[in-house]
């Protein structure tokens, strides 16, 4: 099988700069080396070019919105190109805004796709809610249709993801309306809290059920800052209390295992926050997990 990993080398979706950084650094610790050895054809020469309209000073109420919409047409149709020629898309970001771009295109090679969303946050604000004017705030909620902005205005002929098809893991920091939406939308949320109480194989195991179930595609969009800040401290809003080592580890190994995983997002390592590159190698760790690398 081929990995087409694309690297979106956005950060303007974040509330502060560095995430940007993500997709070199990541693949500076091994990505391409890793995956090969676990018997990939890798194909890592797809990188998102950034609009020449990038300016540091947000002109509107959600921040950088025309510079978002840019970059995830352009990674949507990368995405798509790649899954339509075979191959597993991975995209590295980047902050969590891109992800609009991966759903809108994924959605067209599989339209009843489902979502694993691995997050300490839900990114269900919508233009409305968001408290913070970020981009990286409003992912999941546009993949689901509920913000102004369409997945077809991203990509013509995107898919809306629907709520019974997806599943939030690791949520611990909410907004007031995130909260209000996943009740009135029935999205499956396992918060920090569910996993404590059923542990992440059952955690992991119910959302394999449900998000790959009567689909015909699954996408896992896993923001790093689900991992406890102590093992992921290289991202922007950092979250006491989250995923440790072995539960992010457990986690890709499981749906490894499935052989449901179709594409995957890895977002919001932030070079410039990091301690020691621990956040980059970790990622590279993670994905090799995610692809198959094995303990024993
Ligand atoms: C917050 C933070 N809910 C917002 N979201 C983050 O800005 O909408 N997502 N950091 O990863
Ligand atoms: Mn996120
Ligand atoms: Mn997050
Ligand atoms: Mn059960």
């Amino acid at each position: 099988p081929t990995i087409s990993i694309i690297s979106v080398p956005f950060g303007y979706g974040a509330g502060r700069p560095g995430s940007e950084q993500g997709p070199d650094s990541i693949l500076k610790f091994g990505l391409v080396k890793k995956l090969e050895q676990l018997g990939y054809d890798v194909d890592a020469g797809r990188r998102i070019q950034l609009p020449s309209s990038l300016t540091p000073y947000p002109t509107t109420r959600m921040k950088h919105v025309d510079q978002v919409m840019a970059v995830c047409s352009q990674l949507a149709r990368e995405a798509a190109s790649a899954a339509s020629a075979g191959s597993i898309p991975l995209m590295l970001g980047g902050d969590h805004s891109i992800a609009m771009g991966s759903l809108a295109g994924l959605s067209r090679h599989y339209p009843n796709m489902g979502v694993i969303w691995v997050d300490a946050h839900s990114d269900l604000n919508t233009e409305i809610t968001s408290p913070s004017g970020n981009m990286h705030g409003i992912p999941l909620a546009a993949a689901l249709g509920l913000t102004q902005l369409k997945l077809t205005q991203i990509l013509p002929g995107a898919v809306q993801l629907k709520p019974e098809n997806c599943v939030i893991i690791g949520a611990r920091d909410l907004d007031r309306d995130e909260k209000t939406l996943i009740r009135s939308r029935g999205i499956t949320c396992f918060t920090m809290y569910e996993i404590d109480r059923l542990g992440i194989e059952h955690v992991v195991q119910e959302a394999l059920r449900i998000a790959g179930t009567g689909t015909d595609g699954l996408h896992v969009s896993f923001d790093i800052d689900s991992v406890d800040p102590f093992e992921a401290p290289g991202t922007g809003t950092p979250v006491r209390g989250g995923l440790s080592y072995r539960e992010a580890h457990l986690a890709m190994e499981l749906m490894s295992e499935s052989g449901l995983i179709t594409s995957a997002d890895m977002v919001e390592v932030n070079p410039s926050l990091d301690r020691n590159n621990q956040t980059s190698k970790l990622a590279v760790e993670l994905l090799g997990s995610l692809f198959g690398s094995r303990i024993l």
